[in-house]
């Protein structure tokens, strides 16, 4: 028969019961939580507005490594596809022109923070451009004046692109204040608003102006959730 002193022990070492000890936060596994939101837009007299785009971003200094990922980027139907690209600062994006017939393309971005002129840009050849700087590049196409496209390069990997019914979660953000940078296009018009954010927040509502009122474009879905959204609020 084992003294009840030594299989009290032995149980108290194996025993579910026994009290966790806090886990020490190390400044290297930061802890993390979920951050979310809604965003609203309207047109000037304050009307809802559908962005053909909207993405929220981090942007405070992270010590997060670049994933340098290679995006692509169409020229098809003399148009960009798609119309708004969202990269990563450090990201490739290589232009493929995939006209099935012999369209020469272009493709340039001046005076601004990605700066670059490709050249002639045929079937099937490729332009490839490292995208640098965060912000916006608007792109164009010297044979085509009306080709027009939009290239966001955020900061990090923490970014996400906004759901049809205004609401976002970026998932993985270090638990201390942050600042959020919430971006929308609307018929090829930008806007975008700063916002601070707590650790954990998940009330964020944000209202942006839609510089015009949404155009409806022959590649837009039949979807008015964005409408539909704005109005039930
Ligand atoms: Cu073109």
């Amino acid at each position: 028969m084992m003294n009840p002193t030594v299989l009290f022990a032995a149980l108290s070492l194996t025993s579910p019961l026994t009290p966790e000890q806090p886990t020490p936060i190390k400044s290297s596994a930061e802890r993390t939580c979920a951050v979310s939101g809604v965003l609203t837009v309207t047109d000037k007299s304050g009307r809802p507005a559908r962005p053909d785009y909207a993405e929220v971003y981090v942007d405070s200094a992270l010590s997060l490594k670049q994933r340098k990922q290679l995006r692509r980027m169409e020229q098809k139907g003399l148009a960009f596809v798609p119309r708004v690209l969202v990269v990563e600062k450090g990201d490739v994006v290589v232009f493929v022109n995939t006209e099935s017939s012999t369209v020469t393309h272009e493709i340039h971005a001046d005076k601004q923070t990605n700066t670059f002129v490709s050249g002639e840009n045929s079937n099937p050849e490729t332009f490839q451009k490292t995208f640098e700087h965060v912000g916006e590049t608007h792109l164009g196409c010297n044979k085509h004046a009306f080709m027009s496209g939009t290239i966001l390069t955020v900061p990090n990997s923490l970014h996400v692109q906004v759901e049809a019914n205004g609401k976002w979660t970026i998932a993985n953000v270090p638990a201390r204040p942050l600042k959020l940078v919430v971006w929308q296009q609307t018929a090829t018009q930008p806007s975008k608003k700063e916002v601070n954010v707590s650790a954990c927040d998940t009330a964020v509502k944000v209202t942006l102006e839609a510089p015009i009122a949404h155009v409806t474009k022959e590649n837009d879905k039949p979807d008015d959730a964005w409408e539909s959204y704005v109005a039930a609020d």
